[in-house]
């Protein structure tokens, strides 16, 4: 039922007519948003079966509010809310989080002190501007410094890499009672986007109570936020939310589809339903009332006209377009990956070896593994000088001599550009190695031309095989560096340099830089930028990236087949 969904968005409106000064029409919004929230029935099912009259019946709904209530119906969404929240300076939306704050009170700090947002209401506290207002004190300024902390602690977003070990332990967990029937996680960690905020678990059973309790009282909860028949939230000791929900094993895929979203795909999907007189929501496909599909999300998909569309691609990007064509693209996996061409040995500055390397490459079925140690500029790495490097390229070649029937061992390094654009190691030295990557590790902050130009400079060395972490972002640490990305690929795909696909926290570039230079003609290494032997597994977050970036497997470098990229690196 979307009743919850738009009271919520009601109350909101409310809120800002309040803070406007127009406390009448604000009431009223508050009132149907009440109302909604106590209906019964399933207010789609209203507006389906009798129209806007219908609504207008409810108690506390005139028909202006019953017309935003038609439209949250068939798009998902009310404008209006959309243009207070752009009109007004005063951002309510977080504003409202800070516990004790309502409305009211901020519109009278607003009044009084011209706070618009929570970073305003924090400078006022360090003032101790607060405590001088009517109903303020020095008591609830630290309460307000308090819940801001725990707010933004809350706001951060996780990579996957940190959380999916967890989530992992919590679905093994559940899995094991015999209640549970189906279990999945949805949501943004579903489509495995480089960060999550939170974590959507989905279960199918009709023994919801004992769930709920095991749920509530797993290892690392930190706080029960809520705990209902058939939805729950907890915050784990991390610092993560885990949202529960359980559902009828019948509309268990239509379930999936509505809580993996991305809300801006289901509200696209949705449409789309419409269009075809279809009715969909979590509960399944209907026409006319009838079920038509909702036990898996294939069906729905079918029934809708087109392709199956994995969750990777689920972002209202132009997917459902091409599904309807029936030309999704064929995504690269995990499993396509032969090779690594990233990693940091002992023979610079990691704890290990070339050997440890080569024998977890060989583990992990890989055909070949390249070695990329830093170069001479990158001191705390120990960087290599080009004597040290033709010495490693002795010490591979006895590598390859020892594991010739098992891997091929590339020698490559990780070049600094400089400040200038010039490389810190001699052609005469890149020339001998199999492959190179060049990177920035220094001077971050110039002009978007002065980079450009920078990297274009280093791109122009015929030896130069691939461009790592193109950008320098470094996800919830530091931001891209200023650069006229176009040029870089425009030149990267005229000079054949690849691009990277960092990893590691980086996941540089990034899935719509990806898709981007893929659209442009542009190839790409996978790499896991491995610093210790665990970080070789990281290969998959990488492989999400791509495939959020419609990456095939012929994109992709590294999938080839060990005799194809000797040749490939050969041509360099
Ligand atoms: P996150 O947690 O911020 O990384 O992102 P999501 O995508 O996991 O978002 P979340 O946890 O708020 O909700 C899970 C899914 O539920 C979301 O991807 C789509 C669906 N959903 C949530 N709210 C709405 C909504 O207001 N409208 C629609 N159509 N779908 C929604
Ligand atoms: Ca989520
Ligand atoms: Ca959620």
């Amino acid at each position: 039922m979307k009743n919850e969904e738009l009271a919520k968005i009601l109350f909101e409106i409310g809120e800002y007519l309040e803070l406007e000064n127009i406390p009448f029409k604000g009431r009223a919004y508050q009132a149907a948003a009440i109302s909604i929230d106590n209906l019964e029935k399933d207010i789609e099912g209203i507006y389906i079966e009798e129209g806007l009259k219908g609504v207008e019946k409810i108690e506390g709904i005139g028909k202006s509010i019953a017309l935003k209530i038609e439209e949250f119906v068939k798009t998902g969404e009310v404008k209006y809310l959309e243009e207070l929240r752009k009109s007004n300076p005063i951002d309510l939306k977080n504003l409202t989080k800070i516990e004790g704050l309502g409305p009211k009170r901020i519109y009278f700090l607003n009044k009084e002190l011209k706070i618009r947002n929570v970073a305003e209401l924090r400078e006022a506290i360090s003032k101790n501007k607060l405590r001088e207002l009517k109903g303020f004190s020095e008591k609830s300024e630290k309460n307000i410094l308090e819940s801001i902390a725990f707010m933004e602690s809350s706001g951060l977003r996780f990579l996957l890499s940190e959380v999916k070990e967890d989530v992992e332990t919590i679905i093994e967990r559940l899995k094991k009672f015999k209640e549970v029937k189906k279990i999945q996680v949805a949501g943004s960690y579903r489509r495995k986007k480089e960060t999550v905020g939170d974590i959507d678990i989905l279960i199918a059973s009709s023994f919801p109570l004992k769930i709920m309790n095991e749920f509530v009282s797993m290892p690392n909860v930190l706080k029960i936020w809520s705990k209902g028949e058939t939805k729950a939230s907890v915050r784990m000791v991390k610092g993560y939310d885990v949202d529960l929900r359980i559902v009828d094993i019948n509309s268990f895929g239509s379930a999936m589809q509505y809580f993996t979203g991305s809300k801006e795909h289901n509200i696209a999907l949705r449409k789309l339903a419409i269009s075809k007189g279809y009715k969909l929501n979590e509960y399944g496909l209907f026409k006319n009332n009838i079920s038509k599909a909702g036990k898996t999300e294939e069906e729905i998909y079918n029934k809708l006209g087109m392709q199956y569309i994995c969750p990777e691609l689920r972002e209202n990007r132009g997917e459902i377009e091409l599904a309807l064509k029936n030309k999704l693209p064929k995504l690269v996996e995990l499993s396509d990956i032969k090779g690594d061409f990233h990693t940091h040995s002992s023979f610079a500055g990691t704890n290990i070896s070339m050997e440890e390397i080569i024998e977890k490459a060989i583990l992990k079925g890989y055909e070949y593994i390249g070695i990329s140690d830093h170069t001479k500029d990158l001191k705390i790495e120990n960087g290599l000088n080009e004597e040290r490097l033709l010495l490693q390229k002795k010490e591979i070649k006895k590598l390859n001599e020892k594991y010739s029937s098992k891997i091929r061992v590339f020698h490559g390094a990780e070049v600094n550009i400089l400040k200038d654009g010039s490389l810190d190691i001699k052609s005469e030295v890149l020339k001998e190695l199999d492959y190179v990557n060049i990177g920035i590790h220094s001077h971050f902050k110039m002009s978007k031309e002065k980079m450009t130009k920078r990297i274009l400079k280093a791109m122009s060395n015929p030896y130069i095989t691939c461009l790592v972490h193109p950008t320098g972002k470094i996800v919830n640490k530091r931001d891209s560096y200023d650069l006229d990305l176009e040029k870089i690929f425009k030149f990267a795909k005229t000079n054949n340099v690849l691009l990277e696909v960092n990893s590691s926290e980086r996941l540089d570039l990034n899935s719509l830089n990806i898709r981007k230079a893929k659209e442009m003609g542009c190839k790409f290494f996978i790499n896991t930028d491995t610093h210790n032997l665990r970080q070789l597994e990281r290969m998959e977050f990488g492989v999400n990236e791509a495939r959020r970036g419609f990456a095939e497997k012929k994109d992709i470098v590294n999938t080839m087949p060990r005799e194809e990229i000797e040749k490939f690196l050969k041509k360099k």
